[in-house]
């Protein structure tokens, strides 16, 4: 993908379908993902089975990123976005960076702070930095622990609401409900709709969505992008692609 044209491609996805479907690869030395080149097939079957972007990232990703991006990008041609735990999760060999706050956080570090350590080798790289407020719903998992955030309850989604406009006053381009890589619960339907209802820029929401049903739900209830993970990890490559590619048809077989 040519330089500083994901967010055109994203934005376009967003208006011309039901929902954009991203697949997150983690690539952590002790996962699931341990090489670059395992990396690179799972990517290419969840391209295959209709995934419109590839987001590379974790809260513990480290060391193992040029080589995976790399290799990504050699078996696949949807654009590549980091999706950086720290200022350790860049790599200038991607399409673009979910540049992230994390707006709910008590710790300044994850507010600005990385953010401001790391503007300056995106600029000298020159790679497309995409702002996206990054919100942290109960339980969080290892981001809420990572990111030492004041999670916002499940029961609140007025609050969740609140700060996803305050995202958009502040001039984010996205808004990210976010429950946790591996979530046992999923960010709740009727927190996405107060959300949805309330904001005008895209909603993006990731975080234990593991079955056709949680997808379909969470863009029912208005979610423009979801994002899957775990479920990609533990299924493509069993199945070939087969639940991954039914859940992106029956996204698709929706009415907008
Ligand atoms: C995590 O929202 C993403 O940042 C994806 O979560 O791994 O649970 O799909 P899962």
């Amino acid at each position: 993908m040519s330089k500083h044209h994901v967010w055109d491609y994203l934005r376009n996805k967003v208006k011309e379908k039901v929902a954009v479907h991203l697949t997150l690869i983690d690539p952590d030395p002790l996962g699931l993902i341990s090489s670059s080149k395992d990396a690179g097939e799972l990517a290419k079957l969840a391209v295959d089975s209709g995934t419109d972007g590839i987001m590379i990232g974790g809260s513990t990703a480290f060391g193992i990123l040029d080589e995976t991006v790399k290799e990504i990008k050699q078996s696949v041609d949807v654009p590549i976005i980091l999706f950086p735990g720290n200022i350790t999760g860049l790599s200038k060999f991607a399409d673009a960076v979910f540049f992230m706050s994390l707006l709910n956080s008590r710790n300044p570090y994850w507010l600005s702070g990385a953010q401001a350590m790391s503007a300056p080798i995106l600029k000298s790289w020159g790679l497309e930095a995409i702002s996206m407020a990054y919100l942290l719903i109960e339980p969080g998992a290892t981001a809420g622990f990572v990111g030492d955030a004041n999670l916002i309850p499940r029961e609140k989604p007025k609050l969740a609401a609140a700060y996803a406009l305050a995202s958009q006053y502040l001039g984010f381009k996205l808004v990210y409900l976010e429950a946790g890589s591996g979530a046992d619960a999923a960010v709740p339907l009727d927190m996405i709709k107060a959300v949805a209802q309330t904001i005008d820029i895209p909603l993006i929401v990731g975080g234990g969505l593991d079955s056709i049903d949680a997808v379909v739900n969470c863009v029912k209830a208005g979610a423009n992008i979801v994002v899957q993970g775990t479920f990609i990890e533990k299924t493509v490559t069993f199945d070939n692609g087969k639940a991954l590619s039914e859940i992106i048809q029956a996204i698709q077989s929706m009415s907008k």
